[in-house]
Formats: C-alpha cells, sequence, structure tokens
C-alpha cells in the first residue's frame, strides 16, 4: 500500500527527475535548472566558479537518488553494518571522481561543453576537503570508495572541522609557514546538513553512583550539540552510495537567557563560543601525539555522537542488547576513538541498564582496532588528571576495565608485577597516564597492523605482551590498498583508456588483479611505444605546473624522482637530500666528458611539516635553499633540478603521481607501517627506490632498487651509533664531505642547518649515515638502467601490473570476511 498522498502523482514525480546517464540535453537541463534557482543566475552572468557549484548541484542530485534508494534498500534488509569511525577523511575533490563513479563523465563534460565550459577548469575550482594529515585520513577515503564499490552496507563517522589541514607557504628563506584553510566559506555542494540528527554530548561534571548497582549517574558540567553532516560516497558501477556522517559540535541554545535578560550579551554568547572551538581545526599531527584538552573534547563528541546514532538504528530493530553484535561492528581507525568502548559501556550500564558484566560481552564483540604506527611517540596516553577532569565517569569505567583485566593477567601469571605494569591501561608514574592502545586491545575482538611487516613487528615488540595474553589468532593484518577510481582512472586517464583498450574491458577497475593479465605487455613494442608517450604527456603536464607555479624549467628527459609525503625524519627526507648536494657534487667535478655519461635527475619533494616540528621544518628549509642553487646554476646545465612544490594536497597528488619515474620509499627499516603513496606510485609506472618493504616481495625484486640496512638490524645498529659511536667521515665518507659543503656555506648560512647535521653527528637514530652509501649506490643502479630505455619501460610495466593485491577493494574485502563478517548488499538496478 502506498503509504501517503496519491501513488500516480509521487511515481510521475519521482521518474521526471530521472536523467538518462548518456543524454547531455537532460544533465544540461539539471545544470541550468541550479544556474537559474539555486545560484539564482542567468547565461549571461556566469563565470567558471558558478557553472562549477551548479554543476556540482547536478552531481549531487543524482548522488542524494542514490543515497536515499541504499538507505531505504539496506533499512528493509537489515544487514549487518559496518560503522568506520576515523578521525580524518581526506578526500580531496569530489566532481570528477563522481562523475567517473557514477559513470557519467562524458556526459557531463558533453553538456558542459555545449553551455560554453570546458570541463577540466570547472574541475580546477574545487577546494580540496582536506581532514586529514597523510597516510590515515586518505586510507580512510579509499576504503570508503571501496565500501560503496563492493556494496558493503558501511558508513564513515568523523568531524567536520572547519578548518582542516593548514596550507602551507613558503617563505623567501624557504621557511613553512601556515595559513588557515577555510574550506567551508564557500557553500560545500558536497554536504548534506542534517539539523535534525543532533545529539547531546556532556563534557565535565560530577559521578554519583546509584547504590547496590553498577549503574552511575554523570550530570552537570557542559552540554553540547552534535550535528550531523552527510557526505555520499558513490560506488563505482552500482548504484550504491555509501556515507561519511562527519559531526560538528553547536551550542544546545544560542545563548543563555539567564546572563541575556541580565544584561550581559557578552557572557551570554560566551558558552556557544567555546563548544563551537571543538570543531573548529583538525590537528596537524600525522604520526605524532600531542596530548590537548581540545583533541580528546573532539574523540568525545565525535565517539559519542557516532555511536548514539549507531545505537539508534539499531534499537529501531528491536533485538536484545546481546545481539548487538550480530548487527554492528566498528572499526576503530587507530586508537583516536577508543573512548567508544569506556561510552559504550557507559551507555549500556548507566543508561540502559545492563548489568555490568554482560555490557562487556557485549561491548568485546564489536570494536576491532588497527595500529598504523609503531612510532612510540605517536601512541596516545593521556594525562589521568586531564581526562578525569574531562571524563570522570568513563575514567571510573576505565578503572574497572583495567581492574577486571589485571586480575585475569594476575590468574595466568602470579605474581609476575612486572607484566602487570607493563600491560596496565594505567601507566603508574608521576604523573599517570590512560594508555589508549592498551584499552583498544583490552575492547576489541580483532587487532591489526596494516602491512605484513608491520604486523609482525607489533606482535614481536609494542603488543608483545599481549600476543602471549590473547593468543596469535587475536592479531591479524590486513595490508593498505589504494583505489584504483582516483589514482588511476581519474589521475591518469590516458593510461586507464590504455590498459581498458588492451584489456578489451574495463573490469579491471573493480577488480584490480586483471592487471596481471597485462604483464607479457612488456615485452611488446607498441605498447611499451604507448606506454612511453603516456608518461611523457603526464611529464610535461607536471613540468608546465613547475614552470608556472614555481618557475623552474626542468628537463622532461630527467628522472623524475618523487618523494612525497608528510615531513619526518623517520621518513629520512634528509637521505635523500643529503644525497642530491652530493650528487651536485660529482657533477660539478666532473669533467665535461664525464658529464655526457651522467643521467638527468629531477627531484621532487611535496609534503607538510607538523607546526611544532623544529627538525622537519628545518629540512623543508634546507631542500629550498639546495634547490635554488643548483636550479639556478647555469653551469651543471639540466643535469639537475630539485623542486619543493608547496601546499601537497590530494589534487597535488593527482597530477605528481602519473608522472614520476621513480618512486622515492627511503624510511629506516620498520619504521613506516605500510606507505599508501608508494602504492600510487607504482600503479601508475614509478619504479621503486626504497628501503626494502612488501611491495618489494610482491612486484618481485627485479623490478626495485633496494638499499639499506633491514628492520631487524636496526635496533644494533642505533646501539653502537649511541654507544660504540664511530666518527662520520668514518662511518660515512661521502656524507662527512657533503655535510663540510653544506657548512661551508654554499646553501646559506650554516649555522641554520646545525641541529639537523648534529643529530647524524651525533646519535643518528634513523640511520641517516649508516645508510647513505648504500643508498647512493642504489642511486647508480637507476642511473644503469635509465641508460637502457626498453629495459626501464620493462620494469615499469612490469611494477605497474602487479599492483593488483594493492587495491583498497581487496583491504576492504579482507576486513569484510576476516573481521566484520559483513556482506554485499547490492541495491538492485
Ligand atoms: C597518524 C596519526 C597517528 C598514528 C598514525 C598515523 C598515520 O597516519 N599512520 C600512517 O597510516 C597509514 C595508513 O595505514 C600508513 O600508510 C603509514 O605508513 C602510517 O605512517
Amino acid at each position: 500500500e502506498w503509504p501517503i498522498g496519491d501513488e500516480t502523482t509521487w511515481k510521475t514525480a519521482l521518474d521526471a527527475n530521472d536523467v538518462d546517464p548518456e543524454d547531455a540535453q537532460g544533465v544540461a537541463n539539471t545544470v541550468v535548472h541550479h544556474i537559474t534557482t539555486s545560484l539564482a543566475r542567468q547565461a549571461g552572468n556566469m563565470d567558471t566558479l558558478a557553472a562549477y557549484q551548479a554543476t556540482a548541484l547536478s552531481v549531487r542530485d543524482q548522488l542524494i537518488k542514490r543515497w536515499n534508494e541504499t538507505t531505504t534498500y539496506h533499512t528493509s534488509r537489515a544487514p549487518k553494518r559496518i560503522y568506520y569511525l576515523s578521525i580524518e577523511w581526506l578526500i580531496g575533490r569530489s566532481l570528477d571522481n563522481a562523475v567517473l563513479n557514477l559513470g557519467m563523465r562524458n556526459t557531463y563534460e558533453d553538456a558542459t561543453r555545449k553551455l560554453g565550459f570546458n570541463f577540466e577548469d570547472l574541475l580546477n575550482e574545487e577546494r580540496d576537503a582536506a581532514l586529514g594529515n597523510g597516510g590515515l585520513g586518505r586510507l580512510a577515503a579509499c576504503y570508503i570508495d571501496s565500501m560503496a564499490t563492493l556494496c558493503l552496507p558501511g558508513w564513515g563517522y568523523g568531524l567536520r572541522y572547519n578548518y582542516g589541514i593548514f596550507k602551507q607557504l613558503l617563505s623567501s628563506t624557504g621557511e613553512q609557514l601556515e595559513a588557515p584553510d577555510p574550506w567551508l566559506d564557500r557553500e560545500n555542494p558536497w554536504e548534506i546538513p542534517r539539523l535534525d540528527v543532533a545529539y547531546p554530548i556532556r563534557f565535565y561534571g560530577h559521578v554519583e553512583s546509584v547504590p547496590n548497582s553498577d549503574k552511575a549517574v554523570w550530570q552537570g558540567g557542559m552540554e553540547c550539540l552534535a550535528v550531523a553532516y552527510d557526505t555520499p560516497i558513490p560506488g563505482y558501477a552500482t548504484k550504491n552510495c555509501a556515507n561519511i556522517r562527519l559531526w560538528s559540535a553547536k551550542p544546545v541554545q544560542g545563548f543563555d537567557l539567564n546572563s541575556f535578560n541580565a544584561g550581559n550579551y557578552e557572557a551570554s554568547v560566551q558558552a556557544s563560543s567555546e563548544v563551537g572551538n571543538i570543531t573548529q581545526v583538525l590537528y596537524p599531527n600525522d604520526n605524532m601525539y600531542a596530548g590537548k584538552l581540545l583533541r580528546l573534547q573532539q574523540q568525545y563528541l565525535w565517539t559519542s555522537a557516532s555511536l548514539q546514532d549507531i545505537l539508534r538504528r539499531f534499537l529501531k530493530l528491536d533485538k536484545p542488547w546481546s545481539q548487538l553484535s550480530d548487527f554492528i561492528c566498528i572499526q576503530m581507525n587507530d586508537t583516536h576513538p577508543t573512548i567508544a568502548i569506556a561510552e559504550l559501556m557507559r551507555i549500556l550500564v548507566d543508561e540502559e541498564d545492563v548489568p555490568y558484566d554482560q555490557a562487556w560481552k557485549i561491548t568485546t564483540k564489536v570494536f576491532a582496532y588497527t595500529n598504523h604506527t609503531v612510532l612510540p611517540e605517536a601512541l596516545e596516553k593521556w594525562e589521568l588528571s586531564l581526562f578525569e577532569k574531562l571524563l570522570p565517569r568513563h575514567l571510573q569505567l576505565i578503572y574497572r576495565i583495567n581492574y577486571e583485566f589485571m586480575g585475569q593477567v594476575a590468574k595466568r601469571w602470579p605474581n609476575d608485577m612486572d607484566r602487570m605494569r607493563r600491560m596496565s591501561i594505567i601507566e603508574e608514574g608521576t604523573p599517570k597516564y590512560v594508555r589508549m592502545a592498551h584499552l583498544a586491545i583490552v575492547g576489541s575482538f580483532k587487532v591489526n597492523g596494516v602491512a605484513e611487516l608491520h604486523s609482525q613487528l607489533l606482535q614481536s615488540t609494542i603488543f608483545r605482551d599481549f600476543v602471549e595474553f590473547k593468543g596469535r589468532d587475536f592479531f591479524t593484518n590486513v595490508t593498505n590498498g589504494i583505489t584504483p577510481r582516483r589514482w588511476v582512472l581519474q589521475c591518469n586517464p590516458e593510461l586507464a583508456e590504455l590498459v581498458t583498450h588492451t584489456l578489451g574491458s574495463d573490469q579491471w577497475l573493480t577488480n584490480a588483479q586483471l592487471l596481471r593479465n597485462l604483464l607479457p605487455m612488456a615485452e611488446d613494442v607498441n605498447f611499451r611505444k604507448a606506454w612511453d608517450v603516456i608518461k611523457k604527456n603526464n611529464k610535461r603536464r607536471l613540468a608546465d605546473v613547475l614552470e608556472e607555479e614555481l618557475g623552474i624549467l626542468v628537463n622532461v628527459d630527467s628522472i623524475f624522482a618523487c618523494q612525497i609525503k608528510r615531513m619526518h625524519e623517520y621518513k629520512r627526507q634528509t637521505l635523500n637530500i643529503f644525497a642530491i648536494i652530493h650528487r651536485y657534487m660529482q657533477i660539478k667535478k666532473a669533467t665535461p666528458e664525464e658529464r655526457k655519461k651522467m643521467q638527468p635527475w629531477t627531484f621532487i619533494f611535496a609534503g607538510k611539516a607538523a607546526p611544532g616540528y623544529y627538525i622537519a621544518k628545518l629540512v623543508i628549509r634546507l631542500i629550498v635553499n639546495v634547490g635554488k642553487v643548483i636550479n639556478n646554476d647555469l653551469d651543471i646545465g639540466d643535469l639537475l633540478n630539485v623542486c619543493f612544490i608547496p601546499d601537497y594536497s590530494v589534487s597535488i597528488a593527482e597530477v605528481l603521481i602519473p608522472a614520476a619515474d621513480v618512486s622515492v620509499q627511503i624510511s629506516t627499516a620498520g619504521t613506516e607501517a605500510s606507505g599508501t603513496s608508494n602504492m600510487k606510485l607504482a600503479i601508475n609506472g614509478a619504479l621503486l627506490l626504497g628501503t626494502v618493504d612488501e611491495i618489494a616481495e610482491d612486484a618481485g625484486e627485479d623490478q626495485c632498487f633496494m638499499f639499506g640496512h633491514l628492520a631487524d638490524q636496526v635496533q644494533q645498529v642505533r646501539f653502537n651509533n649511541s654507544y660504540n659511536p664511530i666518527p662520520l667521515d668514518q662511518r660515512s665518507p661521502e656524507l662527512a664531505e657533503v655535510f663540510k659543503y653544506i657548512e661551508s656555506g654554499v646553501f646559506g648560512d650554516a649555522h641554520i642547518y646545525e641541529s639537523l647535521t648534529k643529530t647524524v653527528y651525533e646519535h643518528d637514530y634513523y640511520l641517516v649515515s649508516n645508510d647513505f652509501g648504500s643508498y647512493l649506490a642504489a642511486q647508480k643502479l637507476v642511473d644503469d638502467v635509465w641508460a637502457n630505455r626498453d629495459e626501464w619501460t620493462k620494469k615499469a610495466i612490469l611494477t605497474a601490473f602487479a599492483m593488483g593485491d594493492f587495491s583498497s577493494d581487496r583491504s576492504v574485502q579482507d576486513y569484510a570476511d576476516g573481521i566484520w563478517g559483513v556482506e554485499s548488499e547490492r541495491v538492485p538496478e
């Protein structure tokens, strides 16, 4: 039975809104509709920004329709759902990706051309949604694309920061400056405000226990609201649409009426501004924990609102709490949402009258935790006093959780106080801390690392005690992946076209393993020619950008070597820039004859440093200043260029990655959990120059240039560097020479870089000096292969088409099968 009104009128109206995906006129109609209504503009009063906005609004209509259909279908099917909690979503732009996933790219290009616009220009009007720092946030974005494409009933939850990752500027002396990123100051066509979906969130206050029960009452303090904004994420070649629900903090009331009446207008709006702060800005740290109260407020607001939303949906099913884990799974993207474990306990025990033991059983079947780093400085541990002030009830529950847990440890290992101290959720000492990773492990049913080596290292180092306690099966690996839609189809359309044409279908876009069928093409001369033309086109496109934006003229026949990632000591941009200086010195020394035999390189860097990370900022400064000297040295011709592209972003990555010949992945062995820029670069045909990681295993070591100490040697070398130090000129004479050159002032006042070189002269924690020689040797091998361009292209082809395993579809399917227990629910056509 039709629920409301006249069925025919409804259905005719719904059909009238449908657009044939092939019909350019139909699409143009919808765009013009938005020009004249939503934007209140006319044909004579249009610019590219307005054209972008109208086009985006037209695409948004398509997305919302699919979003509605998906939601209705999934509600009717009531499957188990997966919720992906990530404090970062590094989405980038959406227009191109959306029209590609909808299968309407050509139609939109056609329609907008007929309306007098160039589609590429419209795409460039869009601002990046940069609600993330780097790997972790971009991974979430790839995963939601894969969830939609695999038709999994999944939603992402995050925070709607008013300001995303800062805009990076460079001063005239090469210093990083940070400017705000007000990405919402134009209207954001990709979000749907859900002002009716709002949940109360409490901070501070006090707790009163309820006699003879596990329950307590938490009251007082400060209350605010978390309001939902939805971002529909279309799958590729499916009607299914996933959702990212982002929360924005709002005051409960616009103003405090009491102080308003008392004539204190300022005070009446003060409370609201404090609340508004909570979702104001993304914390700009990558792989680094900062311990700020506001950050804990963000984490709690986000996880509490998400849980309330998830449980409201579950309660509509009218099932007992004991079945919660049959209907929902919550994946925690690192420890940032770990407070959710205590929050679910609080809701069950205090609000839903579930006894503590039962609540714990329910809770520990719902959560799974992904670890993204073994770096100790990234592990979250909250100062206990701060935690207690903000979330007093949660701390009580964590004490109880820890008490029960310690009891179990003591039972297994009686009198092993040292073990208890190591494993406790509370770190004793002055001050005391709450260790979020320990809470995440104790409260989850599964914990995973993000690459084979990383997962092994987790189990043998930071989580070793927990492996003994929980057993090996409790820990698992899910290797990261990237979406081939954005990272090939969208950013490298010519390569995508070559692949589709050669395979005879575009199925590789949803089944990346099919790329393997193209491995034999490495031996096909014509294919190699086509490949080289595409790479050259992409390099030209990048060279134009470098000339326009940086005024640097580069040689498009040189080796484009890209190191594009956050600036961090463990990633060792230092190793790269020191090797560049070494190369420059060699060129300067060489005779004209010798120079003729040298291969030309263009080194490209891009990446932001955390605003408070002094050494990382110094590395940027060195790169920029070395670049200035080298790029302006006419004597060396075009044998060497060094570019630092400011304000690295998803959009810039989309231009850089297809143009790369060499992918520089040179972190100290064992420190990079599971790089993902390497996957994007490899699938676009860049050869890997790096420390040993698992891509080498997959692409075959033959295709890569590997160097450096291995993960299991690092500890020993580190120990020697600190306790049995050999002077630098013996550890690495080449590096010592490079340092002398820097100290001679060629790249500006030498004092500036003292604190940087000091880290190497002294402890050299990241083994820069220990790996320097073998890094130079690896570059020499690159030179040799580049000299034989046929061999180079073969290797590039073999690298790219061996990348099938690194599709995020494979990763997400692994999660679905191995952890989440959710199945595909495809919306019928
Ligand atoms: C960020 C904040 C805290 C802890 C870890 C991170 C982070 O971004 N880690 C990175 O995660 C990526 C996705 O798994 C990996 O590709 C990177 O190797 C890892 O550093």
